[in-house]
């Protein structure tokens, strides 16, 4: 403003005042946009208060109006924990701790995969925060803490509009003891599409400067060169490199001998070759039964002394406790579970079950089963702020379906709510068997993202069309199948276990162009210097190294997620239920923006329409009236 006034004073535009200091201090002009961050705030109130939440809603159902109790936390600092041995130690170091520990130690994926499954990966920093110095102080001896990775990151910045960096920097300085584990998927990072090597190496060491300690890398395909790829870069960044084979049939089956024992322990050979810390088999549709999980625990227990074993599951038929108590008998070191009220159905096994199920044996977990109740009460009223997104306003069990759809957990979540939406909620069943028939046209894959998405758009494009496998492979060459079935025919994404199906394949693609080998390999380097400079040009100087990765990753979603930003200000520090359905009429509440500065807000009132479309929304903001105009869209 006084700039303005200035610029408009006459004498000064005369020039019958000496302006040389002015001339002279150009740098005078290089004005920061006022940042008005509480008057973006009002304006996204304003936004969810006239058009309702900014983020699709799944569930016609608000946030339960129950405020969640944080349990009580001791001062000082929490107890040492396996990071304080990473940290001592190095990757090997701890690996070898890790193989040592006597009992069973367990991986909590609350913070990750559980709200993935369950809830639509839409669980915010804010709900993390609250409880995370809880988790540092009662769970010290966890193995780890699952909490970034796979979809989180790219639903932190394209639904939650929050970034996912500052995410891992806040439960970081709130979690020093204990380890965190993120879900690489190899040569597609967090994203869908294969990365330029480069990308791939850079982002793990991003994360990894952002307090990121292990890295579970996987692929899709269990394509090796991908992995030893993802495997190199996380180990570059000096992350401990947990490899995981993706497991899919049933190795207790004579008759299903595609995916054999052999053919696991074969992989675990190339994996442990290739120098991976910690080997993990990653179950992520819940197919280890307890007899499959002995059987290949065992094997690779005695293959490997040395190497620590982790065993992932989700428990969508039921069986996950029963499995993974088998496993830690078989010699698993790790396996994964998810506190109580966020664990069963297509999440992890229960944490309380595990814990208790162990207790006074030889795998005793040490940790104390009064505390997961505490946490497990948090997250059951927390997980109340997220029904909109919850998967238990239709679905109401496990189901051991899986056992022969093989459908990987949070997928199977996403099929049951596009089930219902459709109108389709009778017809479950269908598109389950759907699944199953494009998954044998495509020559019985590994299915897990993105190659789970393929199998789920092939078996769409079936049901939609009312074909069936043998109309699909019959009339190949004249139907038009999704560009994600194309391209992995074209083998975009790598090569299948027994290569691709024949002749479906040639059908589909006639002179289409096909990758050879590892496709990555072919992609040119990402230049970030470039990119950097792009992302300034763009948004201003204020660009991070952090937020060069996020536009590599996502450049159309973090383009969104700035432009967002720029206009609602930080909707992360809201509460969820104001983030999600803005505030009542008369509500007061704070926003703290950062320590120390919190905002006194209260909705006073909702315009009516005005002739250009808009209300105009009334608050009071530290006392002072204030008042936004929105236009109305509903
Ligand atoms: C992911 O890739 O996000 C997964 O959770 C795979 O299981
Ligand atoms: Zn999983």
């Amino acid at each position: 403003p006084f700039l303005q006034n200035v610029l408009s004073n006459n004498q000064f535009l005369n020039g019958t005042v000496d302006t040389q200091f002015i001339d002279e201090n150009q740098d005078l002009f290089n004005l920061k946009p006022v940042q008005n961050r509480a008057q973006k705030l009002l304006h996204y109130l304003g936004h969810v208060m006239v058009n309702g939440p900014t983020t699709p809603i799944p569930v016609k159902a608000k946030p339960s109006p129950i405020d969640p109790v944080i349990p009580p936390v001791p001062l000082g600092e929490p107890p040492v924990g396996f990071r304080d041995v990473l940290l001592r130690e190095g990757p090997d170091g701890f690996a070898k701790a890790v193989r040592a520990h006597q009992g069973l130690l367990l991986m909590d994926t609350t913070f990750r995969d559980a709200h993935q499954s369950l809830l639509a990966t839409r669980v915010r920093t804010h709900d993390l925060k609250w409880i995370a110095p809880f988790v540092a102080h009662s769970f010290s001896n966890l193995f780890s803490v699952e909490n970034w990775g796979g979809a989180t990151f790219d639903v932190a910045m394209r639904f939650l509009c929050e970034c996912p960096w500052k995410r891992l920097q806040e439960l970081r300085a709130l979690m020093p003891n204990v380890p965190f584990q993120m879900l690489l998927r190899g040569a597609n990072a967090v994203g869908y599409t294969n990365y330029p090597d480069n990308a791939v190496f850079k982002f793990c060491e991003v994360a990894k400067e952002n307090g990121m300690d292990i890295f579970r890398v996987f692929d899709s395909l269990n394509y090796l060169p991908n992995m030893l790829m993802g495997m190199e870069a996380a180990g570059a960044a000096g992350g401990v490199v947990e490899a995981a084979i993706s497991y899919t049939g049933d190795v207790s089956d004579p008759t299903r001998q595609k995916y054999s024992l052999d053919y696991y322990l074969k992989l675990a050979d190339e994996l442990v070759k290739a120098g991976t810390h910690i080997l993990c088999i990653k179950d992520m549709a819940g197919l280890l039964k307890p007899d499959s999980g002995h059987l290949l625990v065992s094997a690779l227990r005695d293959r490997f002394p040395d190497v620590p074993i982790h065993v992932h599951t989700h428990d969508t038929a039921g069986a996950g406790v029963a499995a993974m108590l088998a496993c830690a008998e078989a010699g698993a070191d790790i396996v994964d579970v998810a506190v109580d009220s966020m664990a069963g159905m297509t999440s992890q096994p229960s944490m309380g079950a595990i814990v208790a199920c162990t207790k006074g044996t030889k795998l005793n977990t040490g940790i104390s089963l009064e505390k997961v109740f505490d946490y497990s009460e948090y997250w059951e009223v927390t997980r109340g702020l997220y029904a909109p997104f919850d998967c238990t306003a239709t679905m109401k069990s496990g189901n051991a379906d899986v056992y022969e759809n093989e459908i990987p957990g949070g997928q199977y979540t996403n099929l049951h709510f596009q089930a219902h939406s459709m109108g389709l909620g009778n017809k479950f069943k269908e598109v389950k068997k759907a699944y199953t028939e494009a998954n044998k046209l495509l020559g019985d894959l590994i299915k897990v993202t993105p190659s789970s998405k393929i199998v789920g758009d092939l078996a769409q494009f079936m049901v939609q069309n009312s074909l069936t496998r043998a109309e699909v492979e019959e009339r190949a060459d004249e139907l038009s199948f999704p560009l994600s079935v194309v391209e992995f025919l074209q083998g975009h994404i790598g090569i299948p276990h027994g290569g691709f199906p024949e002749p479906f394949r040639s059908k589909v693609l006639k002179s289409l162009p096909r990758v050879e080998g590892r496709p990555g390999a072919s992609l040119p380097p990402m230049d970030f210097q470039a990119l950097e400079k792009q992302l300034r040009d763009a948004h201003g100087d204020e660009i991070t190294p952090e937020d060069v990765m996020s536009a590599a990753m996502y450049p159309k979603v973090f383009q969104e997620f700035k432009e967002f930003t720029r206009t609602f200000g930080p909707v992360d520090c809201l509460d969820t239920r104001l983030f999600l359905d803005g505030p009542k009429i008369a509500e007061e509440f704070e926003v703290e923006l950062e320590r120390g500065k919190t905002l006194h807000i209260k909705a006073l009132a909702l315009g009516d329409l005005n002739k250009a479309g808009q209300r105009e929304v009334f608050f009071e903001l530290n006392g002072q009236l204030r008042s936004v105009l929105v236009k109305d869209t509903v």
